[in-house]
């Protein structure tokens, strides 16, 4: 499976869904992973494929320690990526007023390049600042963990995405020597990922860019991270004005009635048959039919293809749809 889509189907938790979570201390201690052959592998296929000197892979490895709280999150003591939460709950870190009047201001601080970017990318920027918004509240929280830390420990014990950490610590190696930083000075999550839009290596290898022309490539830059999202949605297919997704009017308790998924388009003269109807004007033929879950009821949502981009970037239905309703605040 590409790389990308890995990341993008189950790595990049937005702070939100972390926040609720009691943070225990448990600092990395000091690991032997030199001991291990596939570090030693590892090292190898540094030094002959990539042309890395031996000496200063070893070195790093051997500074590395085992972050366990990191390892505790991929091997089933944390619930990582769940959106099981209500959709209540989840709204109430992301859309309180708090977050919807930063986002205004963002919008307004930064209007010249996000239309730029929207300009040059052909995308909507008010979507650009749903996600900067959702994945870091605008560079408030990028995370503090040791990136080559939780990497090398991810990548060298056993745990559902282990070839994809393995991968992401080779690329590691290679953003930090193609942008010229320390790779021992550099924090994100506790699953690599870094800065404004939370990109893990291989991502910020592919998107990252120098969009305030300063010379530095830096994801923890709100203007470079402007021109990320904006590549990544241009990349992904989206049609600026588009619709994203609209209320229908379903307004039971429960929706059972048909599978909601944003992985699968209803024509939507079926979804018609079956009673439901767009509250906002839909123009696209067919559309995804998308659920939130509250306490209570669910809200039930007609989407369009553009909605398919937000969940490139983070394969959660209440991601996307976060997105959209930060979009509509800052209007
Ligand atoms: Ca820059």
């Amino acid at each position: 499976m590409n790389l990308l889509k890995l990341l993008i189907l189950t790595l990049l938790i937005p702070f939100t869904l972390l926040a609720e979570e009691t943070k225990i201390p448990l600092p990395p201690v000091p690991y032997d992973f030199l001991a291990k052959k596939e570090v030693q592998s590892f090292i190898t296929m540094l030094v002959n494929t990539h042309h890395f000197k031996r000496d200063y892979v070893t070195s790093v490895l051997q500074n590395a320690k085992l972050d366990q709280e990191t390892l505790d999150r991929y091997t089933g003591k944390y619930k990582v990526g769940s959106t099981n939460g209500s959709w209540e709950r989840y709204k109430a870190h992301v859309l309180d007023p708090i977050s919807l009047q930063k986002a205004k201001e963002f919008k307004q601080n930064y209007f010249t390049t996000l239309q730029r970017a929207s300009r040059e990318y052909g995308v909507d920027m008010d979507y650009i600042v749903g996600f900067i918004a959702v994945e870091s509240k605008f560079g408030e929280f990028t995370g503090d963990f040791h990136i080559i830390d939780a990497l090398a420990t991810l990548a060298f014990h056993k745990n559902r995405m282990q070839t994809f950490f393995k991968s992401e610590l080779k690329h590691l190696f290679l953003l930090t020597r193609e942008e010229h930083r320390d790779i021992n000075e550099q924090y994100g999550s506790f699953a690599g990922a870094m800065g404004c839009v939370q990109q893990v290596p291989s991502v910020q290898r592919k998107f990252g860019m120098d969009y305030n022309n300063d010379g530095i490539k830096d994801p923890w830059d709100l203007e470079d991270c402007i021109g990320i999202i904006a590549k990544f949605m241009h990349d992904k297919g989206w049609r600026e004005g588009a619709v994203v997704v609209v209320p229908t009017n379903f307004e039971g308790t429960r929706f059972a009635q048909l599978k909601t998924t944003h992985r699968q388009q209803y024509a939507v003269s079926t979804l018609k048959k079956h009673g439901i109807q767009p509250l906002e004007p839909f123009n696209e033929s067919k559309a995804y039919l998308l659920q939130t879950r509250n306490t209570t009821h669910d809200d039930v949502w007609m989407a369009g293809r553009n909605f398919r981009v937000l969940t490139r970037y983070n394969n959660a239905t209440t991601y996307g749809v976060a997105i959209y309703l930060i979009a509509q605040a800052v209007k």
